[in-house]
């Protein structure tokens, strides 16, 4: 495997570079990440470009001319979102990566990262899950169309390497949380459910709170801020086939992320388990040494990014800025 480099092989200043899904809450991170570089920040709205058209793709990119590209627009939720529209998760995503990879092979795009998730992974592979253990076992049900999806793209970047030369690389980060969340409970992944659950359980001022499962699965949880300079490091210091994952090196359970959304919220409730909804995957710790041993660590305590997204929540929900 191809170590990620600690120094600087390829340089985003000047550059045109396209973050596609600069909407969602990684794309924006990227933004305010990129801010930083000395280089022009391309994005386009979906009222102008449906990444989901291959047509329109095509004809962008030929004019926009980007020379790198931060593939993070998809169509993404928690584990209810996925189990229910599991057409839209496998046909949505397939297409955008589809037409935003080609798209980039065709216009000469110098580098291309794409976005996976950790969910690529076997149900129940050995923890933490080294890059390796792709394809090595069956899938967790509740996304496994996310996830066919997610390695189709990570195998149709290397596909083009292969093919082309094209430099064209993978991230597979853990579970992400953060300011611009999705906080839908519907559709949304944990950690905005439970801040939201909390919240609106102080203004009530009831004394439960709801736990889909049974509280015993354990994640991983990294703010997306961190994520997005995870992946600008990862754009500008590695080169090679295989994916890297991306991940603080840490879990815990369920029940304890709810204790901890508790804490945060100030919140005095009883944590109620709701069995009826679904566990998922039991674990899913990333081993990330790779990406370690190019001298990356994440900057924010999971107690600090709570906070820092229950602030964001609590600005956004008053001012009626809210997917809700
Ligand atoms: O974040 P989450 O929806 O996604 O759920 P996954 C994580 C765990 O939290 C599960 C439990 O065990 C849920 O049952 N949980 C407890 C809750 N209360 C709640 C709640 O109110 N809302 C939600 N959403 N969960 C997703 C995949 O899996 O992870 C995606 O479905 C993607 O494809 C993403 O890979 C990163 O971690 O289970």
């Amino acid at each position: 495997m191809t170590a990620v480099s600690a120094s600087l092989p390829y340089q985003l200043a000047g550059k045109r570079v396209f973050v596609a899904g600069h909407r969602g809450m990684v794309g924006s991170a990227l933004v305010r990440r990129l801010a930083a570089e000395d280089c022009e920040i391309l994005i386009v709205g979906r009222e102008q470009v449906d990444l989901r058209d291959q047509a329109a793709v095509a004809g962008w990119m030929a004019d926009q001319r980007p020379h790198a590209v931060f593939l993070a627009a998809a169509r993404v939720g928690g584990i209810q979102a996925n189990a229910t529209y599991p057409a839209d998760f496998l046909h949505d995503n397939l297409a955008i990566q589809t037409n935003v990879i080609g798209a980039a092979v065709a216009t000469g795009v110098e580098k291309l990262l794409f976005l996976g998730s950790s969910c690529i992974y076997p149900k129940f592979a050995p923890q933490p899950i080294a890059e390796d253990a792709l394809l090595t076992g069956p899938l967790e049900p509740t996304n496994e169309w996310y996830a066919i999806a997610k390695i189709a793209g990570l195998k149709l970047c290397q596909a083009y390497r292969r093919q082309h030369g094209a430099d064209f690389i993978s991230a597979m980060p853990t579970n992400l949380y953060g300011p611009g969340d999705n906080f839908d409970l519907a559709a949304s992944h944990v950690v905005p459910a439970l801040l939201r659950k909390a919240h609106e359980a102080k203004l009530s001022g009831a004394k439960v709170l709801p736990l889909w499962g049974t509280g015993t699965p354990r994640r991983e949880f990294l703010h997306v801020d961190d994520a997005a300079d995870a992946l600008v490091h990862l754009m500008c210091r590695y080169s090679g086939e295989s994916h890297v994952n991306v991940g603080v090196g840490e879990d815990l359970p369920i029940l304890d992320l709810a204790e901890m959304v508790c804490r945060t919220v100030d919140l005095d409730a009883e944590i109620v388990l709701d069995p009826s909804k679904p566990d998922g995957t039991p674990r899913k710790l990333l081993d990330i040494s790779r990406l370690r041993a190019s001298g990356w660590r994440p900057r924010r305590s999971l107690a600090d990014g709570l906070a820092d997204t229950y602030r964001w929540f609590v600005e956004h929900a008053a001012s009626g800025q809210l997917r809700l």
